[in-house]
């Protein structure tokens, strides 16, 4: 290898790093070095076309037809790593984590296909949920997302934004600290930039970040602030600039100066929830931790003679509303694993129902 190439590809190992590339996707990599990929990120998902980048470089690209039909689902978000032969996506590298959701709207759609995990983003190192110190301020909302975060194995956030709205913000950020046990919680406001420095260290390089929160908490706002200069679309900018702008491909995943990354998702109107395992158990930890008490193992805490989770609510120990809803979330988590049952039966039975009608054939053919 000539001196020239090596530096070459140091320069280009180091735009990559700057993305977020990590040894788990070095790997992948050299894997297939001898085919000639370009490895990028996904920096943008817009109905069939992806904007990329390798730190340096933008591509617009297209999915490889094989993946557009791949039956494992595997199709690119914002955050994935690929590898691209010219400007197609020949693959979508595994994923270290993702950010998912039940479909919206999975409640009332009939079609299997709304039922799909839906991801939002992948290969994350930080969650940000962001919540707005207005009418948007909702503890319950803020439990969802914890749930939607621990689902995923994710490491939440909570920043609350606005605070300039608010005689006393150190109120609403100790009501949030109750419900969110061990998460850092930070308050920002657009007329103080000394709390920015607080959210530095998620910032760092190499490190990915992404935002959920309602649309209009000022996730926007927050980037620009953090870049230092406006380089999001945000409500009060779109107004002045109009909708034009809107139907380009969008960008989601931001290099910051600070080396990190962010991605600026779309507000999440319904959070479904698609994985039954310990995110509520990681989100109302005290309430698990009386129900080991309750008479029956499958106490579900709502008439059981014995239960200590009443007991503890009708002592004043648990909040009401909080109790509330841990039991919704609990139903919904019920409901949205009983379908995917039911959907697996059904599969199942479909299977079967083939194998019967190859053994059908192959007993006629021998008669
Ligand atoms: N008062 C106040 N308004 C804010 C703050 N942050 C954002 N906003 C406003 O909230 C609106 C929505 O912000 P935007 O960043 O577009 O929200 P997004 O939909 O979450 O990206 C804009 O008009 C912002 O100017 C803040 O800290 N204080
Ligand atoms: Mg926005
Ligand atoms: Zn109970």
């Amino acid at each position: 290898m000539s001196s020239n190439q090596s530096a070459n590809e140091n320069a280009s190992i180091s735009h990559l790093l700057r993305m977020g590339w990590t040894p788990h996707f070095q790997a992948q990599l050299e894997q297939v070095s001898n085919q000639g990929f370009t490895p990028a990120r996904v920096i943008g998902v817009s109905k069939d076309s992806f904007r990329t980048s390798d730190g340096d470089r933008e591509w617009l690209a297209t999915l490889a037809g094989r993946l557009r039909h791949d039956a494992r689902g595997i199709f690119p978000v914002t955050g994935d790593w690929v590898l691209m032969a010219d400007t197609v996506i020949a693959r979508v590298l595994v994923r270290k984590n993702a950010l998912s959701r039940g479909a919206s709207g999975a409640r009332n759609k009939q079609d299997e296909r709304s039922q799909k995990e839906q991801v939002i983003a992948a290969n994350l190192d930080t969650i940000f949920i962001v919540c707005g110190l207005d009418r948007d301020f909702n503890l319950r909302r803020i439990e969802r997302y914890l749930t939607l975060v621990y689902n995923c194995d994710l490491n939440p956030v909570i920043i609350l934004t606005k605070a300039d709205l608010l005689p006393d913000p150190e109120s609403c950020v100790a009501e949030v600290e109750a419900v969110a046990f061990g998460v850092p919680v930070h308050q920002v406001s657009a007329s103080d930039d000394a709390c920015l420095a607080s959210l530095e260290p998620y910032l760092s390089p190499g490190r990915t970040t992404t935002m959920v929160g309602s649309s209009g908490v000022g996730k926007s706002t927050l980037v620009n602030r953090l870049y230092g200069r406006n380089v999001q679309l945000t409500r009060s900018t779109s107004i002045h600039v109009g909708k034009g702008r809107h139907t380009t491909t969008t960008r989601d995943l931001i290099v910051m100066p600070q080396g990190g990354v962010v991605i600026d998702n779309p507000g999440i109107r319904e959070i479904a929830f698609w994985e039954l395992d310990g995110g509520i158990a990681t989100a109302f930890p005290e309430i698990e931790k009386v129900a080991l008490g309750c008479r029956f193992a499958d106490c579900s805490h709502t008439h059981e003679p014995g239960c200590r989770v009443l007991e503890a609510v009708a002592e004043g120990e648990i909040p009401r509303n909080r109790m509330g809803n841990y039991l919704k979330m609990k139903r919904e988590m019920e409901y949205l694993s009983n379908r995917r049952r039911k959907s697996a039966d059904r599969v199942e039975k479909e299977r079967w129902k083939e194998v019967a009608l190859k053994v059908k054939a192959i007993k006629k053919r021998r008669d």
